[in-house]
């Protein structure tokens, strides 16, 4: 494709997508409220808070395809959370049918179903249930997606990511990580495929304990090649299996379970 945007640019996975992207498009359009350095030759930094809309139509315009990264990552007050999730995403889908509707890679968050139990197996079609704010952000981002393409035919990928780090951090992850590779590879074949739709994903690499069902998204031709369980040695010499009556070892979740509502 020409022009490839990347929202959340500043990020852990934007900057890494910044490197891995970078054959998938002549130009890429970086975007972020954080500093994101200087421009590589074949790079446009554009600066832009998500939660203005004026500011993200012009952010679109011009782009074949988007990378949606951007937004609070985290369980945080409803306030923060409104900007960049709810705000910022409706911005996103409006600017992306005002300008040839590019299609979209949503990261949306396995914190979207982050209640149910770790010996439930899910398919995405089941009901959600998120575990914070951060998730219902995430549910109202995927139900966007949907809406748009039920009623304008824009297409999204929401994929549904565990934990995308460079290396499982704790036991819980074992199940829910996804390398980089993985990720990339998953991206370039939702741009690539003939006719993306708008398929929920998950975001998993192929590790031995996975959750998650990923057979009705065989039509991308994803194969991801890492397994977890790489890890799991190195894991066990730095800390201990959470016990059975942890969140960690109850909820697909995890910790973000606990979280308050923030206030501030
Ligand atoms: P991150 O927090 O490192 O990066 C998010 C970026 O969005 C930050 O650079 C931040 O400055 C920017 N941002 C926040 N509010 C903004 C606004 N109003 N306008 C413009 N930019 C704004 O998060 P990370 O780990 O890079 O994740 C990227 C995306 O993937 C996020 O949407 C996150 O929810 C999602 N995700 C990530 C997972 C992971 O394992 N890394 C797991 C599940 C979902
Ligand atoms: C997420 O949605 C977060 O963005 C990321 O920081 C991790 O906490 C991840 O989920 C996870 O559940 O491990």
């Amino acid at each position: 494709m020409h022009r490839l945007l990347i929202t959340g640019a500043a990020g852990g996975l934007g900057r890494v997508m910044r490197e891995k992207l970078r054959p998938l498009a002549d130009i890429i359009r970086l975007s972020d409220i954080a500093d994101m350095g200087d421009a590589a030759p074949h790079e446009e930094i554009m600066p832009c808070d998500l939660g203005d809309e004026a500011a993200v139509l012009k952010l679109v315009e011009g782009c074949d395809g988007i990378v949606h990264l951007g937004g609070v990552s985290v369980e945080q007050s409803f306030d923060k959370i409104l900007n960049g999730n709810i705000q910022g995403v409706y911005n996103l889908y409006e600017a992306a049918r005002a300008h040839s509707q590019p299609r979209i890679v949503f990261a949306s968050s396995n914190h979207t179903i982050g209640f149910y139990r770790q010996d439930e197996y899910l398919t995405p079609d089941m009901p959600m249930k998120p575990d914070g704010l951060y998730g219902v952000s995430k549910c109202f981002g995927e139900a966007m997606a949907s809406l748009y393409h039920s009623k304008f035919g824009q297409e999204t990928a929401i994929v549904r990511i565990g934990s995308c780090f460079a290396e499982p951090a704790n036991h819980r992850m074992l199940s829910t990580w996804m390398s980089h590779d993985d990720f990339t590879d998953l991206i370039r074949r939702c741009f690539l495929v003939p006719r993306l739709g708008c398929p929920i994903v998950w975001g998993v690499s192929d590790n031995d304990g996975t959750w998650w069902d990923n057979s009705a998204a065989s039509f991308l031709g994803w194969k991801p090649k890492a397994n977890s369980e790489s890890f799991r040695e190195g894991l066990d010499a730095r800390m201990t299996p959470p016990p059975a009556d942890h969140p960690n070892a109850i909820w697909q979740g995890g910790m973000f379970t606990q979280d308050p509502i923030h206030k501030d």
